[in-house]
């Protein structure tokens, strides 16, 4: 398995050095057009701006996180977690439906990250896994059953076997 992603890595790693190459080659040195002057006035300006603000709104309101605010109050249990190439641990990889799980998440190498799936497919919340840093993650588990920890940040050759399960009664 190694050695095929390296051999692979290898081919694109040639295909973009040749597409590079071509572009670099077949490129014109006509000018460049002038680009027409910024107008404040512009009906699309303000129309990005607004619906700039109106989602910004909508999507940030649930922040802080719960857990991030100084005023936080204790969570039901707390598991460390420590990523490392290319394993997860966990204190504990058994929680309860309903309680509030504070994970403590750092790193014993490079940055890793701490995502947690549910069925392999739905993301429910993930943070970095950083070398020298402890990052917290608050999660409610509403449904039992098993969720899957996988790796979001490339970290080596065998990234995409870093996973674990935690399993919620
Ligand atoms: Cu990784």
């Amino acid at each position: 398995m190694q050695s095929f992603a390296l051999t692979l890595s290898l081919v694109l790693m040639a295909a973009i050095v040749l597409i590079f190459g071509w572009v670099v080659l077949s490129a014109s040195t006509r000018e460049v057009p002038p680009a027409k002057p910024f107008r404040w006035r512009s009906p699309i300006f303000w129309i990005l701006i607004v619906a700039g603000v109106i989602i910004s709104v909508a999507t940030l309101s649930p922040w802080p996180m719960s857990g991030h605010t100084a005023s936080a109050s204790e969570p039901d249990q707390v598991i460390q977690v420590t990523g490392q190439q290319w394993r997860w641990e966990l204190s504990s990889d058994t929680v309860e439906s309903g309680k509030e799980v504070e994970f403590q998440v750092t790193s014993n190498d490079v940055n890793h990250g701490f995502a947690i799936y549910r069925d392999k497919t739905k993301l429910i919340t993930q943070t970095q896994a950083m070398p020298g840093f402890v990052n917290k993650l608050r999660v409610i588990f509403d449904e039992p059953g098993e969720y899957e920890v996988m790796c979001l940040e490339y970290c080596g050759l065998s990234h995409h076997a870093m996973s674990a399960t935690i399993f919620v009664r």
